[in-house]
């Protein structure tokens, strides 16, 4: 199934036929103090350097999240909303835990927006997908309840089974507008992490045949070279099922091999992407290095 999100311009499609879906996790003030003591005075000025360093970086969704401590979180997603679509076309994930907040981003928001996220809890359904429901947006849903997040996929399975009925069968959202997050967590805090999002990743795919979602960053957290093991992590979990994620737009490194995957997995056929883009960056470099010699030439020789 594809799960089809839409700006007021453009589409993103995630599918298990598609391309992996770029998800740029880097509009969010965690572990980023200036950012944060910015938004606490209302100041979104950072926002536009970090929504063009993704756009550049190969972002096809961009999640907002503007989680900062006693910031006025509601007003702050409804203007930083604006101001991204005033800055780009992409399509938008609203992340935040705090209903106020995601109903504030969806007002804003001219599209189909993904709203990030619901857990299995009663309450947290009932407050959360009526909103899903009336925005016409599709939902990520985390697989945890409020006795537990579960070390074991069989329990993430069937939290995420609870999850999947409540939104079809009560509220009517279709199965394609459901993505679901297996949860990723540190490999620095407990090696197993790895392991389990991956098995649960190939459940969720036999199981459901839904779209799934992460953050990526979370597995790397706390270990040095953080892009190589995304690197490594995203392939790997591409191939057990997972059609899109929140990570680090930015980094080549991972970029690069989420886009070699695609090309492995056919899902860049003729490797066209991978050879446009390699043409791409040919020719950027090759202008660099014309416009170089073009300014030592102007230069007075010594
Ligand atoms: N699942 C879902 N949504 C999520 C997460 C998830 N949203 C939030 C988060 N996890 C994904 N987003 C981020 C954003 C940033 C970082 C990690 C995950 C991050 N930032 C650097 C850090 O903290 O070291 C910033 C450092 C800096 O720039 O100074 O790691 O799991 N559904």
């Amino acid at each position: 199934v594809d799960t089809v999100l839409s700006s007021a311009a453009k589409q993103a499609v995630i599918g298990p036929g598609q391309p992996f879906c770029i998800i740029g996790e880097r509009i969010n003030p965690t572990g980023r103090k200036a950012f944060g003591a910015e938004l606490r005075a209302g100041d979104l000025s950072r926002v536009e350097t970090d929504v063009a360093q993704q756009v550049a970086g190969g972002a096809m969704v961009l999640d907002v999240n503007m989680g900062a401590p006693l910031a006025d979180e509601a007003e702050l997603m409804g203007r930083a909303v604006r101001l991204i679509q005033g800055l780009t076309d992409l399509p938008l994930v609203i992340d935040s835990s705090i209903i106020e907040v995601l109903d504030a981003g969806l007002a804003a928001y001219e599209g189909k927006a993904l709203v990030n996220s619901v857990t299995a809890e009663d309450d947290r359904l009932e407050a959360i997908l009526p909103l899903v429901k009336k925005y016409g947006a599709a939902v990520i849903g985390l697989p945890n309840d409020e006795e537990e997040i579960p070390e074991d996929p069989a329990r993430r399975v069937e939290l995420a089974r609870k999850l999947i009925d409540v939104a079809t069968r009560q509220y009517g959202i279709p199965i394609e507008d459901i993505v679901i997050d297996p949860l990723a967590m540190p490999v620095g805090a407990d090696t197993g992490h790895g392991i389990r999002t991956l098995e649960t990743i190939a459940r969720l795919r036999d199981e459901f045949g839904v779209n799934m979602t992460l953050g990526a960053s979370n597995v790397s957290f706390g270990m040095p070279d953080r892009h190589a093991i995304g690197a490594a992590f995203l392939p790997v979990a591409i191939s057990h099922g997972l059609t899109s994620a929140i990570m680090d737009a930015r980094s080549p490194q991972i970029v690069r091999a989420v886009k070699a995957a695609d090309l492995l997995l056919d899902r860049d056929p003729w490797g066209a992407s991978w050879i446009a883009a390699h043409r791409a960056q040919q020719a950027a470099a090759q202008q660099a290095a014309a416009e170089q010699a073009a300014a030592a030439a102007a230069r007075p020789s010594p």
